[in-house]
Order: structure tokens, then sequence, then C-alpha cells
């Protein structure tokens, strides 16, 4: 084979050299310096087309994993926890990672009538989205945030944060972070805190930004507008616009609410990307495949996801793993189905990368 041959008509080599082409004493000598060739590695880092995932199309029933959450709280109480959580593991990442994305964490938390998970703030950006119970609240910041099931929290980077239960039965919610990418930056730390508890107010934000299209007055005039200026998004809330959107489009078409900041209109929080759908019964809808991964919760309804050809049936609390540039359909069964999606999108897009097909 000449030269040429091994060329593809773009001009670029068909394989590139291994290091097994190279003379051993030239790699331990270079090796030795803390210093490494790129081409034998070059198609793994830039694979041609497609990006190598290992995350797989997977699926965690709630009605499996919720009785051992329940053990756990039985187990162990929460001053040796701090944080009731049982982590959502992508098979494809194994135990170790606590990824179920590439950069998403998300785990299962479990808090008890009368206990607190003490106050924190950490470079990782959280949201909790309430599955059940009632009594639960998590103050953010000073404002006390009651959680009932469906209700979205935000706990931006570095805002202080803390959980507790004034009710009765087990409170519990999907933990979502942006951690992986934290902590593989080396970025992720925590600070703890005095309780905020005693002097903490309502969750103002309620208030002040009741109906989209209307802001308070004041905020037209104010060069700096708050970072995070609502922290609760409530369920009651969603539903209510989701139905109102449906009433007003195509039944081929989507029917999703994004999570944004009513001050900018842009996503609540820049590194994960918040939506809620109704889901039509009886409606295959296929999004168009992206580059984003995400996670999907089932707040309401059953029915099934293929994803890159994996087929997996949800019901109510159930969450599921989809991969970069996966290739989705959804279905809901019996009657509208209602979905919490979580992706990576912001944060593609701040790095300029985003892309649908
Ligand atoms: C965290 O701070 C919470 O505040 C939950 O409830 C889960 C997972 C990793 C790192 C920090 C919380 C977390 C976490």
């Amino acid at each position: 084979m000449n030269a040429t041959d091994a060329l593809n008509p773009l001009g670029h080599a068909a394989s590139l050299g291994r290091l097994e082409d190279l003379p051993p004493e030239y790699v331990r000598a270079i090796h030795d310096l803390s210093v490494a060739p790129l081409w034998p590695q070059l198609r793994g880092l830039l694979p041609r087309h497609q990006p190598v995932r290992h995350t797989q199309p997977f699926m965690w029933r709630y009605q499996d994993v919720r009785p051992h959450l329940l053990r756990a709280g039985e187990l162990t109480p929460i001053d040796k926890a701090e944080r009731r959580v049982l982590v959502l593991c992508n098979p494809g990442h194994g135990l170790d990672k606590l990824v179920a994305t590439p950069s998403i964490y998300v785990g299962l938390q479990l808090i008890l009538p009368g206990e607190v998970a003490p106050n924190h703030r950490h470079t990782p950006t959280a949201v909790r989205f309430v599955i059940e119970g009632e009594g639960g609240y998590t103050t953010v910041n000073g404002e006390k945030c009651p959680m009932h099931p469906g209700d979205l929290i935000l706990t931006p980077a570095l805002n202080w944060h803390e959980h507790g239960h004034e009710g009765s039965g087990p409170v519990v919610w999907l933990d979502a972070l942006d951690l992986p990418f934290i902590y593989q930056m080396e970025a992720s730390y925590a600070i703890e805190g005095p309780p905020q508890a005693a002097g903490a107010g309502p969750d103002a934000s309620q208030n002040r930004y009741l109906r989209a299209g209307l802001l308070p007055y004041a905020s037209l005039g104010q060069a700096l507008r708050p970072q995070y200026p609502q922290i609760r998004f409530p369920w009651q809330d969603v539903r209510q616009a989701l139905g109102a959107l449906a009433s007003v489009t195509a039944r081929d078409e989507a029917v999703q609410l994004a999570y944004v900041n009513p001050e900018t209109g842009r996503p609540c929080l820049p590194t994960l990307g918040f939506s809620a759908q109704q889901l039509r019964a009886g409606q295959d809808f296929s999004p168009r495949r992206r580059s984003a991964s995400s996670v999907i919760h089932v707040i309401e309804g059953r029915g099934e996801s293929e994803i890159d050809g994996v087929t997996l049936k949800w019901t109510q609390g159930d969450t599921l793993a989809v991969p970069t540039h996966a290739q989705v359909t959804h279905r809901a069964t019996g009657r509208d189905a209602y979905l919490f999606h979580v992706d990576d999108a912001p944060m593609q897009r701040a790095l300029g990368f985003y892309e649908d097909f």
C-alpha cells in the first residue's frame, strides 16, 4: 500500500499510527518526561461524526427503589447522612461515578418528620423536584419554600440551603445537580453554616412573579436584576399553564414549558435546563435528536419511551436517562402524561456546541 491509498477522499488518514508503531525506547523516553503522543488516541478523543457514549438508555422504577429509600430511613439517622439520598447510577458508568448522564447527577432524597438536613452551600448547582409527601420545606437564602408534590425548587451554586419536615409521613424528592461537571473541574466543595430556619421569610418570589408577562415595575429601572429571582415553581401553576398551552397547540406539537428566569426569559440556571411536558395520550412524540443528555421524571401517568432502540415502560415516579444524541420517541397510554425534563443544553449552548438534528 502506498501513502495515497491510506487517505480517505477528503485527504485524511484512513488509520493513524499506533503506540506500538513507535520504537519502545522513544515511547519510554517521552513517557519518562510525562509526555504522550496524541495521534494514537486522536480518533478515540474525536471519533468521526458521533461521540462515544457510555451512558445507557435506562430507567429506575420508583416502586423498586422506594422501599429501599424508606429502609435507609430506618438504617441511617439523618445526622449520620446529612442528606439521606439513594443515587441513581447509570449502569454504563458503574456505581462509583454517581452519574445518571455524563453531566447530570440525580438522587432520591428522603426526609422524615422532625428531621433537618443542615444548612450548607456549595459550588454545584442543585434543584429539587418533589415526588411525594407534605410538610417538607427547603430554605434557600432565607426564603422558606414549602415542598408540595411536583414543585421545583432551585438551590443555585453557592446559595445557602437546608431542608426540614414539619408534617407527617415520608417526604421524597428528586435531586438533580450539575455535580459531575463541577467535580471534573476540581471545583466541587461545600461550606457548612448555622441554621437559617429561625429568621427565614416566606418564598417572596411567589408574590413577585405571579403571572408571565407581568414584572414588578421597579425591575425595568434596575441595571442589575437579581440573578435568581424565582426560587420555587409550584406544580399547581405549571400544570394549569400546560393545560392552557395544550388548548392552543396542534396535536402533533410538543406541549412543553421551560422553567425560566422571569426577569430575563432565559433558562433559570446556567448549567442545567428544566421543562415540564404534557404528553398527549395515543400520540407518538419524537423530538429532534439533540446533542444534550437528559433525565426524565414521570410526574403523572403511564406510557413508554423508545431511546436508541431500547423500550422502557414507565409509570408515575419513574426516572429515565437519555444519552447525548439519542433518538427518542415517547408515548403516553390511557390518558395524558406529565414529564419533568432535566437537560444539559444550557451548558452546551454556553460552550457553543449545542445542536439538534
Ligand atoms: C446536596 O447538597 C443535597 O442539599 C442533595 O439536599 C444531594 C448530592 C451531592 C452533593 C450535594 C442537598 C447532594 C448534595
